[in-house]
């Protein structure tokens, strides 16, 4: 109830939460983008952001087109015929459609003209390099965190190389085959010198962090993250949990690093769709607990993708200060989700979490998740801080800045750093 304030103080009060909101660089802890060096994998332009997979999945709703038959078009053709579809035969109000034309709109083109061609063209006359820094500048990201595997051989090529780093993207090693996927990497890993066993015996545990420990270097990772299915269990008898107790933890203990888990997704629910064909379930939360209970020198970063998760990881939150709730993921990242679960938040766990991450693939995205999210994280705040201010206690424009720093990275950064 923000009713007694006076009007003046009110509007002092929205104008510097909103100032400051949509003025305070972000460091975005979670992407899929990459620095500059690796290339072609740093996707960006109108043709990538039209085949991102969240369009997609919306797309396939209203074609009649076989799967496959849409896999074999190049690419500008896909992204023709999501452009149709989702929006000249109906209007482009879905978030990730909305999202395109902010992205366009921030960057100066005229989207009410529904002109591809002429989006394609100027695309085209963009320089790289130079539009990296248009893009992060209009976002307001001063760092992106990359998302690395040392499984794939598109990466893996580069990072063998030596090669000057933009030190404007970090990274972090992501493991999923490691602990879903063990007897599809045995061969790689053996490959590469590593003496492992698929019933991991002998060597294995101490094999397993010699890898992690060698990517970790050569990466300059910032944290080991980890997807996982919601029927993950913690700590169960299988390959997955021993995995985690005798290498991955210990790694993490040794170097100090975090251990992200992102979970919830249930991967080829439809594998027609390719990435597109992921969905969700609900995770039992204990197994969350139990890794923070157990594990009390080990630091976690969580973020969850069932709406229905949110409240629970909230109070999983509350009894373990190893845990650090991050983003809002995927599913969760639009605009209802992302304001009932940053009004939740507050509420629940205060300034203690990282706000958003963008889990951009494609560059150009990176303006539009962080405008919209800004929009809704300016809202909620607002509201906030009304409320504190009618109780008497007003909040100064620094006590606004310093808490909305740490929501936008630094509060990740002292975690990450404890
Ligand atoms: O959000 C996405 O683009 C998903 O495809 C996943 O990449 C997810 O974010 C993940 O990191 O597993
Ligand atoms: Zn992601």
């Amino acid at each position: 109830m923000s009713f007694n304030i006076p009007e003046a103080k009110r509007n002092e009060i929205t104008a510097m939460v909103t100032r400051s909101v949509l003025e305070t660089n972000v460091y975005d802890i979670h992407t899929h983008l990459y620095d500059p060096a690796f290339g072609e994998l740093l996707l960006w332009g109108i043709d990538d952001q039209l085949v991102y997979h969240y369009l997609v999945a919306e797309a396939f709703r209203h074609f009649e087109i076989d799967y496959n038959d849409f896999w074999k078009l190049p690419k500008e053709n896909q992204a023709q015929m999501i452009w149709d579809v989702l929006f000249i035969n109906n209007s482009p109000l879905s978030e990730a459609c909305r999202g395109v034309l902010t992205a366009l709109n921030r960057l100066g083109l005229d989207t009410n003209q529904r002109d591809l061609p002429n989006i394609r063209k100027w695309f085209k006359e963009q320089d790289p390099s130079e539009y990296i820094t248009r893009c992060m500048e209009l976002a307001k990201v001063s760092k992106i965190c990359m998302t690395n595997s040392p499984f794939d051989k598109l990466e893996t090529s580069k990072w063998e190389s030596r090669f000057e780093r933009d030190d404007r993207f970090t990274s972090a090693l992501r493991i999923d085959p490691l602990l879903l996927e063990w007897h599809t990497i045995i061969p790689q890993l053996i490959e590469s010198g590593y003496e492992v066993q698929s019933d991991l015996s002998g060597k294995t545990m101490e094999e397993v962090q010699r890898f992690l420990r060698n990517w970790t270097n050569r990466m300059d990772a910032l944290y080991v993250m980890v997807s996982l299915p919601p029927t993950f269990e913690y700590p169960a008898d299988n390959q997955c949990s021993k995995l985690i107790d005798e290498a991955i933890l210990p790694f993490c203990r040794e170097s100090g690093l975090a251990f992200a888990l992102m979970i919830g997704v249930k991967r080829g629910v439809n594998t027609e769709m390719k990435l597109a064909g992921d969905g969700l379930g609900k995770p039992s939360l204990n197994s969350l607990e139990n890794l923070c209970s157990n594990n009390p020198n080990n630091k976690f970063l969580c973020t969850l993708l069932s709406r229905e998760s949110q409240h629970e990881l909230c109070v999983v939150a509350r009894k373990f200060r190893n845990l650090h709730v991050f983003g809002c993921w995927w599913f969760t990242n639009i605009p209802s989700i992302i304001e009932d679960m940053t009004r939740m938040r507050l509420d629940l766990i205060g300034m203690s979490f990282t706000v958003q991450h963008s889990d951009a693939r494609v560059l150009d995205q990176i303006i539009y998740k962080w405008d919209h999210s800004r929009d809704i994280i300016t809202k909620v705040l607002t509201e906030k801080y009304l409320n504190l201010a009618s109780t008497g206690w007003e909040p100064s424009k620094r006590e606004i800045q310093r808490d909305i720093d740490g929501l936008f990275g630094e509060k990740f950064n002292q975690f990450i750093a404890k």
